[in-house]
């Protein structure tokens, strides 16, 4: 049997590289697929891939006159949100992992793993998937391969990376390149496991069919390995949206901004300013993920690994994100929405009339009124980035962009402020560490309560929590021209309950503060807690402010400080030993200066 298999996967393959050959045998002769293919990329594969995923129910075509190209896929109930309970990393050593990971000796998870693998692609096919996160020739660029027996993961795939031969191609015969092994097993959430092995550089992940649980490019590689890399290599692995600003006299600026997920990075990311900003331009780079590293002039650069998006889809509409409606207009994957009489799509949030009837994200019939949401929450779209009418021409420039801002924010309904400025790089990190949020549908579990969420890496970094501060710490004796670090929060409401920031577009309005601090253009206004803009530097005309608003948005309240300190401990008392000093001298001056 084994021979046979080694022999089936070496003479189809198109390719020569040994240490790939070899191991795509290997996964072959534990997981037993009845085929193999190796996908190239080509539009050909796409067009059988789909048709081979509508005849089997897969993917439902959507009304290809209103939406062409599109179609839908209704996950599994109970596979809808990344599941972090069952998301380990695998060091040798549970120290290296840290705290804020789950950790199973790597021993032991292969063997765990190894047991549900057994035979798990009997019956099925294994598409071999290579892929590269990063512009195809970048130095910065990432090869891995997927074997899954996924043929939704295979078509998401193509579209969220450069996938197939030119992947292929840029691996040569080298043996560096990630070895992820899907299986969407029988979907049962107690044989389900996101197993990450940072020393091998291999993923396996079982059990699963959504998103980021699967594509392993996206959260498993480009942040959790990536991470780990990122801190052997001397760069940045990061949960950030990229986003370039350009002004009226035409000078870009670029940003970096890190939230967690679902708080509107998409949105952001690709943001048209508002009216009163004739002139001024947003386009992105990348909405999800940044790789930063520091170019030969001293800067710090950005690529965005990725090449789609896999963004929200409930909230979404022609106010809160044009470009994202434009975006999923066609050749998109969308994944647990709702369905209407016409086989188009829709989603709570969406522009116009509720229909009085639709389809649900289960596939049962729903009625206006119903309790129950048409489509889930963390429905998601997958679309080319290729889609957006604001792409960067930089998206698929292999040096990247360089970043002159990096922004840190959360959902929170109160104590953060709507916006301000770091004093510096140390005292950023420590802004960027002290991050909280209040969860969303994007990961199972309960939806609102705060979580201290560093960076917004919590749920993807690879390794210890206290050494990727440390980290972040240590990358600014490398950088000549340090980015300058803002926090926003545009999530803070009144005692009623009502947001005092109206977000999305208006946010240009905040960026333009941030640009103009880069560039040294305003004053600035000092609080215990950072810079923030004066009154009046952020323009309200045409806003339906009350007066109060941004006043009350960029406050600081003493009680809240006392319990947001309280909750930073901790956290950082989590980190032990490993707590970065540099940070705890950090608390020390914030708790002096606050006076609690
Ligand atoms: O589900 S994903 O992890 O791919 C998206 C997200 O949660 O940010
Ligand atoms: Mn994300």
């Amino acid at each position: 049997m084994a021979s046979t298999q080694r022999a089936a996967v070496t003479s189809d393959a198109p390719t020569k590289n040994v240490a790939l050959l070899n191991w795509v045998a290997r996964c072959a002769q534990m997981t037993q697929p009845d085929r193999i293919i190796w996908c190239d990329g080509s539009e050909a594969e796409k067009k059988r891939l789909t048709e081979q995923a509508v005849k089997e129910g897969i993917l439902i075509p959507l009304n290809q006159e209103k939406r062409p190209g599109c179609y839908l896929h209704r996950s599994n109930p109970n596979d809808v949100a990344r599941v972090e309970h069952l998301t380990f990393i695998c060091t040798p050593n549970k120290t290296d992992a840290g705290p804020t990971n789950n950790w199973m000796d790597p021993e032991q998870a292969y063997t765990k793993l190894g047991l549900l693998f057994d035979g798990s692609m009997k019956g099925r096919t294994m598409y071999v998937v290579p892929y590269a996160m990063g512009p195809l020739g970048g130095t910065s660029t990432k090869i891995g391969v997927e074997l899954t027996d996924s043929i939704y993961v295979a078509l998401n795939m193509r579209i969220m990376t450069r996938m197939g031969k030119p992947a292929l191609d840029m691996l040569g015969d080298s043996e560096d390149f990630n070895r992820g092994l899907h299986s969407t097993g029988d979907v049962n959430p107690d044989r389900r496991y996101i197993c990450h092995f940072p020393h091998d550089n291999t993923i396996w992940s079982f059990g699963s069919g959504y998103g980021g649980n699967v594509l392993l490019g996206k959260k498993c590689l480009a942040l959790r390995i990536g991470s780990y890399l990122g801190r052997e290599e001397g760069w940045l692995a990061e949960h950030m949206l990229i986003l370039g600003v350009t002004d009226p006299k035409g000078q870009t600026t670029y940003v970096a901004a890190a939230f967690p997920s679902a708080c509107g990075k998409t949105n952001f990311a690709m943001m048209i300013p508002p009216k009163s900003y004739q002139g001024w331009k947003v386009e992105t780079v990348g909405d999800d993920i940044a790789w930063m590293r520091v170019g030969p002039d001293g800067r710090l650069y950005a690529i965005n690994p990725e090449a789609g998006y896999f963004g929200v889809v409930p909230g979404t509409n022609t106010k809160t994100n044009p470009n994202a409606m434009a975006t999923i207009a066609k050749d998109t994957l969308f994944t647990n929405v709702a369905m209407t009489a016409d086989g188009d799509v829709w989603w709570e949030g969406k522009d116009g009339e509720v229909p009085e009837e639709l389809i649900d994200w289960q596939g049962r019939p729903w009625k206006k009124g119903s309790p129950d949401k048409a489509a889930h929450p963390n429905s998601r779209f997958t679309a080319p980035m290729t889609n957006n009418p604001a792409l960067s021409p930089k998206a698929n420039d292999p040096q990247g962009v360089p970043i002159s801002a990096i922004i840190f924010g959360g959902r929170r309904s109160n104590t953060v402020p709507l916006v301000l400025q770091a004093f510096n790089w140390t005292h950023g990190v420590f802004l960027g560490a002290t991050m909280g949020s209040e969860t969303t549908a994007a990961a199972t579990g309960k939806v609102g309560v705060v979580r201290r969420d560093p960076m917004a890496m919590l749920p993807f970094c690879g390794y210890h929590m206290g050494d990727y501060l440390q980290h972040w710490l240590d990358m600014q004796k490398s950088i000549t021209h340090l980015p300058k670090i803002f926090q926003v929060n545009w999530f803070r409401q009144d005692k009623n309950g009502k947001y005092l920031w109206p977000g999305y577009g208006e946010n240009m309005r905040v960026l333009e503060w941030i640009v103009n601090r880069v560039h040294g253009r305003v004053p600035t206004q000092e609080t215990l807690l950072g810079w923030v803009p004066r009154q009046g530097d952020i323009p309200t005309q045409g806003l339906d402010l009350p007066p109060e608003a941004i006043s009350e948005a960029t406050s600081i309240k003493a009680d809240e400080w006392k319990s947001e300190l309280k909750s930073q401990e901790v956290f950082f008392e989590q980190l032990g030993t490993k707590a970065p000093e540099a940070l705890m001298l950090q608390r020390k001056l914030l708790i002096s200066r606050l006076g609690s």
